[in-house]
């Protein structure tokens, strides 16, 4: 069996995605997402006018081989967009190998680990109130975990608080909205949020809450005491980890559970965080994360150091990542949580999947291989347009991060 084609399809039914299909000499096609929200086309040509003319003829089942081919042999390590395009081809060679084997890609990662992928969703609103009846919404529809991101008194829009219901979609055509920042009035308001979420919810629902990489360590060190009494699952992204031995501050302040690694591209991105136990939950995704691969060593590191994994699962990430992260979540020992933003339904009708939402789990189906589809027809119907995420400024207009 070998490569025999490749093609890099960017469509945007709602929002821009970015996926890979591979496909082989005997017609069996694999797909990989590589999605980079706000620099998409990035990825694309990275993929057509670097990667793509490497693949041709290569034996498809020579996953290990590929991925150190394309990470050594690009010489320029590491970043987002190279490992979202080495981890789309990464994917789309264990769709293919599953597909080629007859079993779902979960039976090449070690078997079923547990019944079902736990994931939780985002309630969101303008104010605690509004959260608290969005957080409702989402107990009644199963979800057996909650996200709680609200408005900021004083603040005209923050992140996290979005358009309707069950999405968010922060990005913005032609040019980035600007949005503005106090980190006083969000570290004021937050505990109120969570007061009242445990006075309405009790205290059997695991609540998450994302501070966006917006804190200094010791800002982080006082929301996490402020949460303490309302025993958070866990508090995501308090301050932007470039500097990993900054969460040591955060760390010996709070006992808070603390996630981080959205943005992580690489195992180096977070080995001292895992190995110094500074995090509880590694939120490192398949597709920004070099691929399944790089992601179960990444997993794997961090069981060794009582770190679960908690992967990223944003609408701006397409079905066919979902699908690559159910069969990552049900397999590997240390699974923590699954992040799962419900996609439009012109996106779920463009990728056609298997995996299900079912009492506040999901499970990516049994079929072989990753399980999910794209419609390239359909897809055609939905031209990407260049979007932007916001920009985040202080108060005094300083750029901080969003
Ligand atoms: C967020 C993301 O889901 C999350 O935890 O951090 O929605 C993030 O803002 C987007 O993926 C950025 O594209
Ligand atoms: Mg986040």
């Amino acid at each position: 069996m070998r490569i025999a084609d490749a093609e890099v399809i960017v469509c945007s039914p709602g929002r821009n995605f970015v996926t890979l299909r591979l496909t082989t000499d005997d017609g069996i096609s694999g797909l990989g997402d590589a999605t980079l929200n706000g620099r998409e086309l990035a990825v694309a040509s990275y993929l057509n006018d670097h990667v793509l003319p490497l693949l041709d003829g290569r034996d498809p089942f020579l996953i290990e081989d590929i991925w150190h081919f394309l990470y050594k042999g690009a010489y320029w390590r590491r970043g987002p967009v190279t490992m979202a395009a080495i981890g789309a081809v990464d994917v789309a060679l264990w769709d293919i190998k599953g597909k080629a084997l007859d079993t779902p890609v979960y039976n090449l990662l070690g078997g079923q680990a547990r019944e079902g992928v736990l994931v939780y969703g985002h309630a969101n609103g303008l104010d605690i109130d509004a959260t608290l009846q969005a957080a409702a919404r989402y107990v009644d529809m199963g979800y057996r975990a909650v996200r709680l991101q609200t408005g900021i008194p004083g603040l005209p829009a923050v992140y996290g608080v979005g358009r309707g219901d069950l999405f968010y979609e922060p990005t913005s055509q032609d040019m980035p909205d600007e949005e503005s920042w106090s980190t006083e009035a969000y570290l004021h308001h937050v505990p109120k949020l969570f007061a009242q979420a445990r006075d309405a919810l009790g205290y059997n629902v695991p609540l998450l809450h994302d501070a966006h990489h917006r804190l200094t360590p010791i800002e982080a060190a006082r929301l996490g005491q402020r949460l303490e009494p309302y025993d958070l699952f866990w508090l995501e992204d308090a301050v932007p980890a470039e500097l990993q031995e900054g969460f040591r501050i955060i760390r010996s302040h709070t006992t808070t559970p603390l996630a981080v690694g959205e943005v992580f591209n690489s195992i180096h991105d977070c080995q001292q965080l895992i190995t110094e136990q500074l995090i509880d939950f590694i939120r490192a995704t398949v597709a920004h994360a070099g691929g399944l691969t790089h992601l179960v060593r990444i997993a794997h590191l961090a069981e060794l150091h009582h770190v679960r994994t908690g992967c990223h699962g944003p609408v701006d990430l397409s079905p066919v990542n979902l699908a690559a992260s159910l069969h990552f979540g049900l397999a590997v020992h240390n699974f923590g949580i699954q992040e799962y933003m419900r996609h439009t339904e012109d996106t779920d009708r463009v990728f056609p999947h298997a995996y299900a939402f079912d009492d506040g789990y999901l499970h990516p189906g049994d079929r072989p291989g990753l399980g999910v589809d794209v419609d390239t027809e359909l897809a055609a119907a939905f031209p990407y347009r260049r979007a932007y995420l916001p920009v985040n400024r202080k108060l005094d207009g300083t750029v901080h991060s969003w």
